[in-house]
């Protein structure tokens, strides 16, 4: 099914009309079940285009001290649709003296990322590591006190301008005790981590808001469970919490297992999102790139894959050569492998759902020409996809229907109105089709073309 911005596509009215309707719909049925037949989309050829077209992000961390590098950000630019700040939006970085703000080296980044489309991860609101030296030395009420103003004041800073935040990172223990990990943050009572979330949840309601953690992939480990039945008691009593975090730094002594999709399929069914936010593998071994990158398909809920760094250079364990590009910058048999499995990757089974339901709509006419398509479709989003024709360099204005919210991009620029439902996509250089994932949020309305031009 399509909507263009040109010609008259209104719907008529009357008996003939309502039986052209009929047929529509059905065309529209036989076209959407189309789209879901897995490998009917055309394959991407960037890891961000591949994931998009999956519904997923692929994102990674980025340093602002590299963004000067010019093959660190041609491969940034080209691959990835989603960042997160690797250092500059912890509690050091961005409240180095108590009460005093710094945004900056974080803004370079969230600026960097979102001209061009990538949505952005926060880490981290709250964390025992990483604290200012003022914060490392306070204790009790004062600390909470401290804790929660950092939490409201940075997510208020970046409210609207980041997807999902880690609001606590890391606050179990490791080994077999399933203990809260002591920290000066867990000193403070043991509803730190819930409170956190809850300031949070106040600062920028629109973020999603994940716990963060690593070595919670194998199921069966104590330090999973725990974190498990943490998440399972927010959920029961009402903590906003909408999404779990793995670190996955996968390496000899952290393997990864089989039953890592297990793992996020088992949290996922307690109703969070799950993201692999920080992964690495030592020595990058490409079948196991691909395992992660599968079992995340697989579980219609994991909606994104971070890589802790873009060359083996730029990773935290150089050594140890876990990433996609090494340290020139070249693909390594491991990034095939991903976007491969990216590429091949089933569309998860959903409850079903109807097709969007409104009629095609005339937009005002402009100097290109914008169609619509729909393409595939999850239980709780579905992607479309703006083929323009008449110019290289357009300006498409598409609008979707609140509480819908576009959540990724790909292949254009866009800017948002500040209802956020409004959306201008410029071509960036990637051709003349862009797409982009709606969350429904309850609503299957078809996003509609307003407006093509030319410049
Ligand atoms: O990659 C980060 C590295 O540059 C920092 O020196 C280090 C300091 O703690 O943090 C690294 O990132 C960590 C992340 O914030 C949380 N999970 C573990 C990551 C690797 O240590």
């Amino acid at each position: 099914m399509t909507e263009r911005c040109q010609g008259d596509t209104r719907p008529r009215t009357g008996p003939r009309a309502r039986t052209a309707i009929v047929l529509a719909a059905a065309a529209l049925l036989a076209a959407t079940s189309a789209v879901f037949l897995p490998g009917t989309a055309s394959a991407g050829t960037t890891l961000g285009a591949s994931a998009a077209e999956k519904g997923r992000y692929f994102g990674t961390a980025v340093a602002a001290s590299r963004l000067s590098d010019g093959n660190y950000t041609t491969i940034l630019n080209r691959e990835f649709n989603s960042v997160t700040p690797e250092n500059e939006m912890k509690i050091d970085a961005t409240e180095p003296q108590q009460g005093r703000f710094s945004y900056g080296a974080a803004e370079q980044i969230v600026n960097h990322a979102r001209s061009r489309g990538m949505s952005v991860r926060g880490h981290t609101l709250a964390w025992h590591s990483q604290q200012p030296s003022w914060m490392e030395s306070m204790s009790g009420s004062a600390l909470r006190s401290a804790m929660l103003n950092h939490v409201t004041q940075v997510a208020t800073h970046f409210r609207g301008q980041v997807v999902a935040w880690d609001v606590v990172n890391e606050a179990f223990e490791d080994g077999s005790s399933g203990a809260r990990r002591n920290s000066n943050l867990q000193r403070t009572g043991n509803d730190w981590i819930e409170a956190a979330f809850r300031a949070a949840r106040a600062a920028d309601p629109g973020a999603k808001l994940c716990y963060n953690d690593y070595n919670t992939d194998n199921w069966t480990h104590a330090k999973t469970q725990a974190v498990y039945n943490m998440v399972r008691d927010f959920k029961s009593r009402g903590v906003p919490i909408d999404c779990v975090g793995f670190q996955s730094h996968f390496n000899n002594d952290s393997p990864y297992v089989s039953n890592y999709r297990t793992t996020l399929s088992s949290f996922a069914a307690l109703g969070v999102d799950v993201q692999v936010t920080e992964l690495d593998i030592q020595g990058a071994p490409a079948a196991t790139y691909r395992s992660v990158v599968e079992d995340c398909l697989a579980v219609a809920r994991c909606n994104g894959v971070t890589v802790w760094g873009i060359r083996d250079s730029d990773s935290w364990r150089a050594s140890q050569t876990p990433l996609l590009f090494n340290s020139s910058g070249q693909k390594k048999a491991a990034y095939d492998a991903v976007l491969a499995a990216l590429n091949n990757g089933t569309t998860p089974t959903d409850p079903p759902t109807t097709p969007p339901t409104t009629p095609p709509t005339t937009p005002p006419s402009g100097s290109c020409t914008a169609t619509l398509q729909d393409s595939t479709r999850w239980g709780d989003r579905f992607n479309s996809q703006v083929t323009v024709s008449g110019a290289s360099n357009w300006t498409v204005v598409v609008a979707v229907t609140p509480p819908q919210k576009v959540s990724n991009t790909w292949n254009g620029s866009p800017t948002w109105d500040s209802s956020g439902n409004v959306m201008t996509m410029r071509s960036n250089g990637s051709g003349n089709v862009f797409g982009f994932t709606t969350m429904a949020n309850g609503t299957w309305t078809r996003p509609v073309v307003r407006s093509c031009t030319a410049s």
